[in-house]
């Protein structure tokens, strides 16, 4: 039995990887960091909660010695490094620990692997933000990077660590350039996910409208379902190796607003131009989104899009979900969560939520 290490279980990305690796047959080790509140909602909405075969551990990332003795007592086979401070608009405001969890411990990583394991294979989850301010259309392997957030920088120094760590000492070290992904497990303050709830919200009645940033960026937006095949199949590979996971799509967030309101049967218009522009429901005129100035970033990444033709030439890795299936399973996901935590509510239930934290393993 093959045997995997995820970081970063409790996001979008761990939640479906794991659930891939188990129906694959591996024995999955999975970590969390320690926090009062740690949420595995995510694990819960898939079914893989008390799973036979999937160990839930603490790890912090911002402690170097204890990836050390993660891996040697998991000894896994593959790790997929997952975990990171995520949030491009976060990073502005918190760059240094942006610098230290999304950088730094990619390396505290890479040297555990050293240390323990060589052998180990170490999949290292890179970003289209490191093309940022993007040299050319599409991005492809070989388009040179220009970051523009502490959070794309940091992504950038763990890339070419992970290069130079499969260069100078052998390890096979597979990186990923993935595109933005979604799905109904997305936190809800990206954009979509906070596009598709909003859109619950308001079609179920509220009146506040959404309030979004810069809806002229444009991003190439895929199945997060999908793109952990990808993630798996880059540690397949005969050698290890850099590939662009993308659609080949890129769409406004103005335009994924649209099939937003559309997958719900409602029509937006949108009037006026840049901070002052707005939507309105096409049939009553209320106002659905409007646009907020909190939402803009200090520098923006305006257009990004992928080309992932040598995953598919290596790999054979091909996105299957298109961006109005994707808007739709988000819209229905939201939905049923808008209507069942209103019918929740008005049925005043005090029930607890489950002690998720009985049902984790520690390591010994
Ligand atoms: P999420 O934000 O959903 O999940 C991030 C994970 O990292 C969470 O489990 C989080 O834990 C964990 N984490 C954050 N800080 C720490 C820390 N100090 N110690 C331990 N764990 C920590 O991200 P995604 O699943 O969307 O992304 C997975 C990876 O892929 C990330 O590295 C991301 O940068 C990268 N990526 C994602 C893309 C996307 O579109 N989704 C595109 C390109 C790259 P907690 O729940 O406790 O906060
Ligand atoms: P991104 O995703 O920054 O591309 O990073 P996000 O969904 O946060 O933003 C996408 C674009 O939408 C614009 N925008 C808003 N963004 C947010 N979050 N909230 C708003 O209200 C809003 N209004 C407009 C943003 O300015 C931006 O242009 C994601 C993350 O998953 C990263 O971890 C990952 O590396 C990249 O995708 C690829």
């Amino acid at each position: 039995m093959k045997t995997a290490l995820i970081t970063g279980i409790t996001g979008q990305d761990g939640a479906y990887l794991a659930q891939l690796l188990l129906h694959k047959g591996y024995k999955v080790y999975a970590t969390y960091r320690r926090s009062s509140s740690s949420s595995f909602w995510r694990l819960h909405y898939l079914g893989l909660i008390g799973h036979e075969r999937l160990e839930l551990v603490e790890h912090d990332l911002l402690d170097p010695g204890s990836a050390v003795r993660l891996l040697e007592a998991c000894r896994p086979s593959e790790v997929y490094n997952l975990a990171a401070q995520t949030f491009v608009g976060v990073s502005f405001e918190q760059p240094s620990l942006t610098s230290q969890v999304t950088g730094l411990a990619v390396l505290n990583m890479l040297e555990a692997i050293r240390i323990v394991d060589p052998d180990i294979r170490f999949y290292q989850a890179s970003s289209a933000e490191m093309f940022g301010k993007a040299q050319e259309v599409p991005q492809t392997e070989d388009t040179p990077f220009y970051p523009r957030s502490p959070y794309g920088v940091a992504k950038l120094y763990a890339h070419w660590m992970t290069i130079n760590y499969r260069e100078s000492y052998n390890i096979f070290g597979g990186i990923g350039i993935l595109f933005n992904h979604e799905s109904p497990l997305r936190g809800d303050d990206f954009v979509t996910r906070k596009i598709t709830s909003g859109v619950a919200r308001l079609s179920l009645g509220d009146k506040e409208p959404l309030r979004l940033g810069n809806l002229s960026a444009y991003r190439d937006w895929g199945f997060a379902g999908d793109y952990v095949e990808g993630i798996w199949a880059i540690l397949q590979a005969d050698k290890p190796d850099t590939f662009v996971l993308a659609t080949n799509v890129t769409t406004s967030v103005r335009e994924f607003a649209t099939k937003s309101f559309a997958a719900a049967g409602m029509g937006i218009e949108w009037h006026g131009e840049g901070a002052h522009e707005r939507g309105t429901c096409a049939k009553t005129g209320r106002p659905l989104v409007v646009v907020d100035r909190r939402f803009y970033r200090p520098a923006e990444v305006d257009f990004l899009l992928g080309n992932p033709a040598k995953a598919g030439r290596i790999l054979n890795w091909r996105p299957r979900t298109s961006l109005d299936d994707l808007c739709r399973m988000m819209v229905a996901a939201d939905l049923n969560r808008a209507s069942l935590s209103t019918a929740f509510s008005s049925a005043a239930s005090s029930a607890a939520p489950e002690p998720e934290r009985a049902i984790v393993h520690q390591l010994s």
